[in-house]
């Protein structure tokens, strides 16, 4: 959106559902009234309800539920998650577009898609991408070793559960990567990496989220498995502010990340973990283990006590129970 109409926006936001006249907007635009109305009817297919009255002016009456940069800078309560934010209607995968700009970014860019058409899970699998969902991907660069990686996937964990907790929902934490509402998934986290001499360059954190999709439309084997914030409230939520508490949230525990031992962030993981306790089964690549969720090591891993006793310690895998 450029600067003209997000500051039409504005101006008729403050405004409050009084109008404001075309003259108005055109001087403080710095415009003609026939430019106005180019952006009033761009601002109109963009999805805003503006009555307008060639008496009286413009009326901003609806807001689209779009995940429009503009509203969400609107009102977002950061420093560096957010600084830049990158829309697309609709991307293949917001991971992949994130990881070609990774290296000039900003730490903080966001990149945010209404829709995916080939969102991305672990190991090659997909992530069901409709509109209505949050679909975004975060960069950040911190000064890590490779091996601290996997501590922000559980960090983002975190901060996603802290949000969905914040609608009053009981989202408990699936290791390495779910969120669950009832033991189904409403959110999962791709973290992707690019490292050089074993010290991470950047971190590309995606994260979708079940927001106001229908999960019933998605592929069997899949759906009754997932749910959305949608189906678990009995109504919609707003996105935008939902955005913007989840920037907030990754943004507090970054804070954390960087500041303070990582214990700190590791003990408000297992507050809220559905895994440790459960009997497990870890599959990797190369292994699988099944045994009891005893605890999660400081890099994240996590530990399990199989059936002859040992204490086996994994840093990544599918997790099963
Ligand atoms: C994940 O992988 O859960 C990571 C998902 C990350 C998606 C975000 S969206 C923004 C960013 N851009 C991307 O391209 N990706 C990230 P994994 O743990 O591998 O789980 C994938 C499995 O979850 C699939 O094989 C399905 O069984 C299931 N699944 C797929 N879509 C789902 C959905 N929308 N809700 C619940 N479960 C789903």
């Amino acid at each position: 959106m450029s600067t003209n109409l997000a500051e039409i926006i504005r101006i008729l936001k403050e405004a409050d559902g009084k109008p404001v006249s075309g003259e108005e907007l055109g001087e403080r635009l710095g415009v003609s009234r026939a430019m106005v109305w180019k952006y009033i009817s761009s601002l109109k297919e963009g999805g805003y309800e503006i009555e307008s009255s060639p008496k009286t002016g413009y009326i901003l009456k609806v807001v689209p539920d779009m995940l429009y940069p503009e509203e969400i800078k609107d009102g977002l309560n950061t420093t560096l998650i957010g600084n830049n934010i990158f829309y697309f209607a609709e991307l293949e995968s917001t991971n992949s577009f994130a990881k070609e700009m990774a290296k000039e970014a900003e730490e903080g860019t966001v990149v945010i898609a209404e829709s995916q058409k080939k969102g991305r899970g672990r190991l090659g699998r997909n992530w069901q991408s409709p509109k209505g969902g949050v679909n975004l991907s975060v960069i950040l660069k911190p000064n890590i070793p490779l091996d601290h990686a996997a501590r922000l996937t559980l960090m983002t964990g975190l901060a996603a559960a802290n949000t969905i907790r914040s609608l009053g929902l009981d989202a408990r934490i699936k290791w390495p990567n779910d969120v669950l509402i009832k033991d189904k998934k409403v959110c999962g986290i791709l973290t992707e990496v690019d490292a050089e001499m074993e010290q991470v360059d950047y971190i590309i954190i995606g994260i979708g989220i079940n927001a106001n999709v229908n999960v019933d439309d998605f592929p069997p084997g899949i759906r009754e498995n997932a749910t959305s914030l949608q189906k678990e409230l009995g109504t919609e939520v707003n996105r935008v502010e939902f955005v913007q508490k989840l920037l907030y949230e990754i943004e507090q525990q970054y804070i954390k990340f960087k500041t303070q031992e990582f214990s700190a962030i590791l003990s408000e993981w297992i507050n809220l973990s559905d895994t440790i306790g459960k009997n497990v089964t870890i599959m990797t690549p190369s292994k699988m283990v099944e045994g009891k969720a005893i605890g999660i090591t400081d890099t994240g891993a996590i530990s399990v006590r199989t059936k002859d006793g040992k204490r086996v310690n994994l840093i990544a895998g599918r997790c099963v129970y």
